[in-house]
């Protein structure tokens, strides 16, 4: 079995590891911390984490994965439904939440152990689980249904962090800034485990600020991740925060993911900075493909080459292999590799269909190879898949719990175009009542309130009926156009 986190017992124990706001651990503090924890956790096969965007979450995962459990993270701002059905599927032993944080209805259910900060222990028991054991478990929205819980083992967290370290000369003298929620594996996975794998550090903003990435980058740290929407937030800034300008000018390294970063965007951010940003394509399940390399050549609204270790294709519809490297011929990515995840929780029928019959991996996403070999991102297979902030959402999770609510009586959502979030997402009602239709506010909160804030409509459109074909069935294209 190989360690995940060799920095933690064989590197100098003060180095500085993770920073959140005014509060730090270096790497033999993290070592101390994270071993009290795993001490507490050492027989669990499964702990969930509420991932609030603090040190405590980081040392809670990093004492999971040490004691050899697979962590479940919890977005903390997760409505009842959503938590309601990750905690049945996924069944932890225990939740590790930061000492006073309130905790809702289903997760009071699991016995809670406190993550206090005890820096004053020994330091690393040593690492259990073996590479194919489940490191973690993400859950990731499909087209219908409730979340999918992707299996990741701890291969797969390693290899993905030392291809990344390949392709953009990733090292411990680096110090990774970002404001990314720590319950997907961007902010997790990259953001966190990145750092900690390589011995550097991380400074996490708690929330993601123009001026916070500015004051980071002006003050030692050399690379920043983010998603679109972050960077269009920059991009939008620039012109009016000089100091925004000579940090992204200073930085190693600015890295894009989660979604397409706008051309627009980028190209604002070169001029005003003389800078490229790095963008590379990954999804939950199969955790880092492609990357544009650190010393690569960064073309706008591309996503580079494959990562080391990781086989690419693009296949048609009928399965055949796309083979030119035109530039033009559209294919569905399909990835194999080490990067990739085993299943999907208690679901051998999603798990069975995601991939072919040797092994290849349906990402669900089209796409075209250019010359020399880079990726370039066209769509998505699926329309009912929403990406709106970097995240991805279902359109049908969000149909079900819009029919919950007694003033609607019929229900259709989509994706429509927004330069700060990528694609919002659009709600069409036929409500009960014609006569009072419930509003847009009523409406957005009781998404929010059963599923998450990020996956509540920000439109509205009642109609009076929705457009259907012979067979029934909504015709989504038509919504919008008439
Ligand atoms: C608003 N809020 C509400 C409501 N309306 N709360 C309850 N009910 C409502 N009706 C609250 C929100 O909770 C939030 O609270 C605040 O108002 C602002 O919400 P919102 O407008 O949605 O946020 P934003 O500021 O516009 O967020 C933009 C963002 C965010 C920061 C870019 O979308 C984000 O963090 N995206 C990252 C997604 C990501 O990491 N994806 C990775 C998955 P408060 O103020 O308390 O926050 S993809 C992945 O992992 C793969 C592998 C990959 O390739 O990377
Ligand atoms: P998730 O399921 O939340 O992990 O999101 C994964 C999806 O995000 C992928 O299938 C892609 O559709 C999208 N994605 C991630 N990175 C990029 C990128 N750099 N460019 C375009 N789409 C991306």
């Amino acid at each position: 079995m190989s360690s995940l986190f060799p920095a933690l017992t064989g590197g100098p124990a003060d180095r500085p590891a993770l920073r959140f706001g005014d509060r730090a651990l270096t790497y033999g503090q993290l070592g101390a911390a994270a071993s009290a924890v795993a001490g507490r956790v050492r027989d669990a096969r499964r702990v969930a984490v509420w991932a609030t965007p603090e040190l405590e979450t980081a040392v809670a995962v990093t004492a999971g994965l040490l004691a050899g459990a697979a962590v479940v993270p919890l977005n903390p701002k997760s409505g009842e439904k959503e938590l309601g059905h990750i905690l049945s599927d996924s069944a932890p032993e225990a939740v590790l939440a930061a000492p006073g944080a309130a905790l809702p209805g289903p997760v009071r259910d699991v016995p809670r152990i406190d993550t206090g900060i005890d820096v004053a222990g020994r330091g690393p028991l040593g690492e259990r689980g073996g590479d194919e054991d489940p490191g973690l478990i993400v859950y990731t929205s499909g087209t219908t249904g409730p979340p999918k819980g992707a299996v990741i083992p701890r291969r797969a967290v390693a290899a993905t962090l030392d291809a990344l370290a390949d392709a953009w000369q990733w090292t411990g003298e680096d110090v990774l800034v970002h404001g990314l929620p720590l319950f997907h594996v961007h902010g997790l996975v990259l953001g966190v485990l990145g750092p900690l794998r390589r011995g550097g550090s991380v400074r996490h903003l708690g929330r993601f600020t123009t001026e916070g990435v500015a004051r980071e980058l002006n003050s030692g740290a050399t690379m920043l991740f983010g998603v679109p929407t972050m960077y269009h937030r920059i991009a939008e800034a620039l012109p009016e925060q000089p100091e925004l300008v000579t940090a992204l000018s200073g930085a190693r390294l600015l890295v894009s993911g989660s979604a397409a970063l706008p051309v627009h965007d980028h190209e604002r951010i070169t001029a005003a900075t003389g800078r490229r940003v790095i963008e590379r394509y990954g999804m939950t399940e199969t955790l880092m493909n492609t990357s544009v390399r650190a010393d690569g050549e960064a073309r706008p609204g591309t996503v580079g080459l494959p990562l080391p270790g990781v086989e690419l294709r693009l296949v048609e519809e009928d399965g055949t292999p796309v083979t030119a490297y035109d530039g033009e011929t559209v294919g569905e990515i399909q990835v194999r590799g080490p990067n990739l995840f085993t299943e999907y929780l208690n679901r051998p029928d999603a798990t069975a269909a995601a991939f072919t019959a040797d092994g290849w991996f349906r990402t669900g996403d089209m796409a075209v190879r250019e010359p020399d070999g880079y990726v370039r991102i066209v769509g998505r297979k699926a329309t009912d898949l929403i990406k709106s902030g970097g995240y991805k959402i279902g359109a049908g999770e969000i149909e079900n719990a819009l029919l919950e609510h007694p003033g609607v009586r019929e229900a259709a959502v989509t994706g429509e175009p927004d330069s700060d979030l990528g694609e919002r997402i659009v709600a069409w009602v036929v409500p009960a009542d014609p006569q009072s239709p419930p509003g847009p506010e009523e409406l957005a909160g009781h998404v929010a309130r059963r599923l998450a804030p990020h996956k509540r409509p920000r439109v509205v459109h009642h109609l009076q009926a929705l457009p259907r074909n012979d067979m029934g069935k909504i015709m989504k294209r038509a919504l919008g156009h008439g």
